[in-house]
């Protein structure tokens, strides 16, 4: 397993589109434990394969708190059957958009279909956070960060910032 470099905002990468995984094999599997690895080092709750640059519909997350075992789920080819109606606003946060913080409202509930690790068929009822970071992690498959939920002025004023710090990188290394 390997630690990846998660890309970061403002990168054209991100807003591709990923694409359907094939086959759940092994070459899979070994990009999931990748994935898992650096969520884990990060610290994350959740990171899909564009943020590491690869463009294919795979996810990982695991919600468990600290002192907790480990819950990694593994999401391939994810589909959201139903969205209620009803919202709910959590702070988020996101790996690819380092250091910013804001409130986003999504459905609060949904169903979800996807193959796990094994490439078995499983579906699954979301709420609370579960709900919020699967509806996260799937706009990144196409292309949406939570960013591009708030106002334009917010965005524009957050993606200065990241290309700033991303030039002051660059320049001291
Ligand atoms: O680690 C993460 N925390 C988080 C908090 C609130 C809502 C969504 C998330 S997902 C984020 C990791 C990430 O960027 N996944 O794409
Ligand atoms: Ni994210």
């Amino acid at each position: 397993m390997t630690i990846r470099p998660i890309i970061t905002a403002p990168d054209p990468r991100l807003k591709q589109v990923s694409k359907p995984v094939e086959r759940v094999d092994d070459a899979l599997r070994a990009l999931m434990d990748d994935m898992l690895e650096t969520m884990y080092d990060a610290p994350g709750i959740g990171l899909a394969a564009i943020q590491i640059g690869e463009p294919v519909r795979v996810i990982v997350m695991d919600l468990a708190r600290e002192g907790e075992p480990p819950e990694p789920r593994y999401l391939v080819n994810p589909e959201i059957l139903w969205k209620s109606e009803e919202l709910a606003t959590y702070e988020e946060g996101c790996l690819s958009v380092p250091e910013f913080y804001e409130d986003v409202a999504r459905p609060a509930r949904c169903r979800l279909r996807y193959l796990d690790y094994q490439g078995e068929i499983r579906e699954i009822d979301c709420d609370g956070m579960l709900a919020t970071c699967v509806q996260h992690e799937m706009d990144h498959l196409e292309g949406i960060l939570f960013i591009d939920h708030l106002s334009r002025l917010k965005r524009q004023m957050m993606l200065k910032k990241l290309e700033k710090a991303k030039k002051l990188d660059r320049a001291s290394a």
